[in-house]
């Protein structure tokens, strides 16, 4: 069949929901787009442990610190999950890594800003995983089979993960002056960030129109950061919070919330590895990945051993 009919075929087919399996025929920039993006989002989610991990040894309590764990632990799932599914393409989860620490692939600007306080922690809960879910839950209809379910267990946990932050921040802003101010003073610091997650206007996004057509996105990063937005405002308020943006204003007219504009300089000295945190990520992540070559290297030894070459 000619190249032409075969891109013709499969766009078809992934107009009508048709999945795309490994050994489906696919253009190769859908190949491209979808290692692109289930990797970084693979390193997005092994990155972010370390914010939080950061608080594992000094959560308030037992209960917290078990939560907490949990979730860290979470997010290891959910990397090894989405780099198992972009293994499938045919690149190797050993040249993604690689590429995560020589910095030639990217993972979410929000993973560079430093969590200072425990209030932090309910603010990523709710902010961060607050945003991707509403990010992520559209990607369980991805026209790529292996990414679309992986990501229904993903999302699954990322709710629990918001309800956990959500949840400290309830008792923050109900306790004493210090923590509601400990609490406003996170969000001050995440909101905008938490903006960010949702990538470049509509009008300055690459991907976007070639992924929505291919039913790798569903709707756009606009679109999403405004759900965001519509979702979030009045569970701030809920909270006693203040929302840091001037700008802020319910649009009667269309029901939505209208907003200021994050600072998108930031955002691209973020990406461009200038952020508050960027090396020091990098540099923990090598670590462990050098510190951790003994159990790959057990494991590769175990396997040349006990498990049998697949048949030729
Ligand atoms: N940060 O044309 P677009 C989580 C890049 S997981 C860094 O709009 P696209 C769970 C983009 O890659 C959070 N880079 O690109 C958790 C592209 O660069 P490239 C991660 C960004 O792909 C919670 C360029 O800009 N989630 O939070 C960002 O169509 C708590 C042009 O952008 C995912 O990865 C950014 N914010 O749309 C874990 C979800 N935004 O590749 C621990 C899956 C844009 O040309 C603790 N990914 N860029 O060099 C997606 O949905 C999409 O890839 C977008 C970007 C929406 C992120």
């Amino acid at each position: 069949m000619e190249a032409g009919e075969l891109l013709e075929r499969f766009e078809a087919f992934v107009a009508s929901e048709g999945k795309i399996e490994s050994d489906s025929w696919m253009p190769d920039a859908y190949r491209k787009t979808l290692v692109r993006q289930i990797s970084q989002h693979a390193h997005s989610e092994i990155i972010g442990m370390q914010p939080e991990g950061n608080w594992l040894t000094r959560a308030p309590s037992l209960r917290r610190k078990a939560i907490l764990l949990a979730k860290v632990q979470d997010e290891a799932g959910h990397g090894l999950y989405l780099y198992a599914a972009a293994e499938t393409l045919g690149t190797s989860r050993d040249e993604m890594v690689d590429a995560l620490l020589d910095g030639t692939a990217k993972y979410s600007s929000i993973f560079n800003y430093p969590t200072p306080t425990w209030a932090d922690i309910g603010a990523i809960g709710w902010l961060v995983d607050g945003a991707a879910i509403m990010n992520q839950v559209p990607l369980c209809r991805c026209s790529y089979g292996p990414y679309a379910r992986a990501m229904k267990r993903v999302c699954k946990e990322e709710s629990f993960h918001q309800r956990q932050g959500f949840d400290i921040l309830v008792t923050l802003c109900r306790g004493s002056d210090a923590q509601r101010a400990m609490a406003q003073d996170a969000l001050d610091r995440w909101w905008w960030p938490s903006l960010m997650m949702f990538g470049p206007h509509d009008g300055d996004s690459p991907h976007s129109a070639t992924s929505m057509r291919w039913r790798i996105k569903r709707f756009s990063n606009d679109e999403l950061r405004q759900r965001f937005v519509d979702v979030t405002v009045p569970q701030a308020h809920f909270l006693g919070l203040r929302i840091p943006d001037d700008e802020l204003v319910y649009d009667d007219t269309t029901g939505h919330w209208k907003f200021g504009e994050p600072d998108w300089d930031e955002f691209q000295r973020v990406l461009a590895g200038d952020g508050p945190c960027n090396a020091e990520r990098i540099e923990r992540r090598t670590r462990a990945h050098v510190d951790g070559a003994w159990v790959r290297e057990a494991a590769e030894a175990y396997a040349a051993k006990h498990v049998a070459a697949p048949a030729a």
